[in-house]
C-alpha cells in the first residue's frame, strides 16, 4: 500500500494521526500534498463551515469552547481549524494554547487544529482551502474555522465558511465603525460579547442601529449568559 493511500484510509476513518498527517502536508506544502488534497476531494462531501472571526481578545476561542460543547451535546463530531496569520511570530505552540478548548481534550468526537500562516498570507486562502477539503474526507459534522479578523485575507478565509458568526465586544472603540470597516459585510450574525462589561448593551444598539439586517446576540462566553440563543440561531443554519 503506498503511503498514500494509508493516510488516505486514515483521514477517512478519522484516525487523528493520518488527519495530523496530512493537514501538516498541506501546510507545509510538503512533495505529493497536491495529489493527496486531489485524492481526498473525491471521496470528501459537503460540510457545513461555520466560520468564526473578530479582533484580538474578543473572546472568540471561549465562544468557540461553548459553540463546540452546544454541538457536542447535539451528537455532532467536530473539526475546529484556528487560523492566526496576523501574529506569525507568536507560532504553533503559543497558538495552541490560546485556542481555549481544554474542555474537549480527550473527546473523540472534537479534533482541533491550529495554523500559523507562518508569514504567508498570500498562501493563506489556498491552504485554507485544501485544508477544507481534508476534514471533508474524514468522518466529521462540521467543521469550524476561526480567525483573527483584522484584515482582507482573514475576509477571503471566511468565505468558505457559511454561516459567519462576527464576534465583537464593548471597549474596543466604535462598533459601528467596526461595522463600516468591512469585516462584517461577511457576517451571518453578530455577537456582542462580554455583555457583563460596561458598554455592551451600547454596543449592540449602535449596531442595531446601524441596519446590518443579521442577528445580533449579547453573550458573556465566560458565563454561558445568551449562548442558548446563539445556538437556536446557529442550528437553523449547519
Ligand atoms: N468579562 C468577560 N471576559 C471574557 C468573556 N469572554 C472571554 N473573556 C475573556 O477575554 C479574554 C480573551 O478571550 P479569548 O477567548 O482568548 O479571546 P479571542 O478572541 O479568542 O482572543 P485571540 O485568539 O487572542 O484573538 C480571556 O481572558 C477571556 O477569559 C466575557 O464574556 N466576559
Ligand atoms: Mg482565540
Amino acid at each position: 500500500m503506498s503511503v498514500h493511500s494509508e493516510i488516505i484510509t486514515g483521514v477517512c476513518r478519522g484516525d487523528d494521526r493520518s488527519l495530523a498527517h496530512a493537514l501538516s502536508a498541506v501546510e507545509d506544502g510538503a512533495a505529493g500534498a497536491d495529489e493527496l488534497v486531489d485524492a481526498l476531494a473525491i471521496v470528501g462531501r459537503a460540510l457545513p463551515v461555520l466560520g468564526i472571526t473578530g479582533a484580538p481578545g474578543v473572546g472568540k476561542s471561549t465562544l468557540l469552547n461553548r459553540i463546540v460543547s452546544g454541538l457536542r451535546a447535539d451528537g455532532k463530531r467536530v473539526a475546529v481549524l484556528a487560523v492566526d496569520p496576523s501574529s506569525p511570530v507568536t507560532g504553533g505552540a503559543l497558538l495552541g494554547d490560546r485556542i481555549r478548548l481544554h474542555d474537549h481534550a480527550g473527546d473523540s468526537g472534537v479534533f482541533i487544529r491550529s495554523l500559523s500562516a507562518r508569514g504567508h498570507l498570500g498562501g493563506l486562502v489556498q491552504s485554507t482551502e485544501d485544508l477544507l477539503t481534508v476534514l471533508r474526507a474524514a468522518p466529521f459534522d462540521v467543521i469550524v474555522l476561526e480567525t483573527v479578523g483584522v484584515g482582507q485575507s482573514e475576509i477571503e478565509v471566511m468565505r468558505y465558511a457559511d454561516p459567519v458568526v462576527v464576534v465583537t465586544a464593548p471597549g474596543l472603540g466604535d462598533s459601528v465603525q467596526a461595522a463600516k470597516a468591512g469585516i462584517l459585510e461577511i457576517a451571518s450574525l453578530v455577537v456582542v460579547n462580554k455583555s457583563d462589561l460596561d458598554g455592551a448593551e451600547r454596543a449592540a444598539a449602535d449596531l442595531e442601529r446601524a441596519d446590518l439586517e443579521v442577528p445580533i446576540v449579547l453573550t458573556c462566553a465566560t458565563t454561558g449568559a445568551g449562548i442558548d440563543e446563539l445556538m437556536t440561531l446557529l442550528r437553523a443554519r449547519i
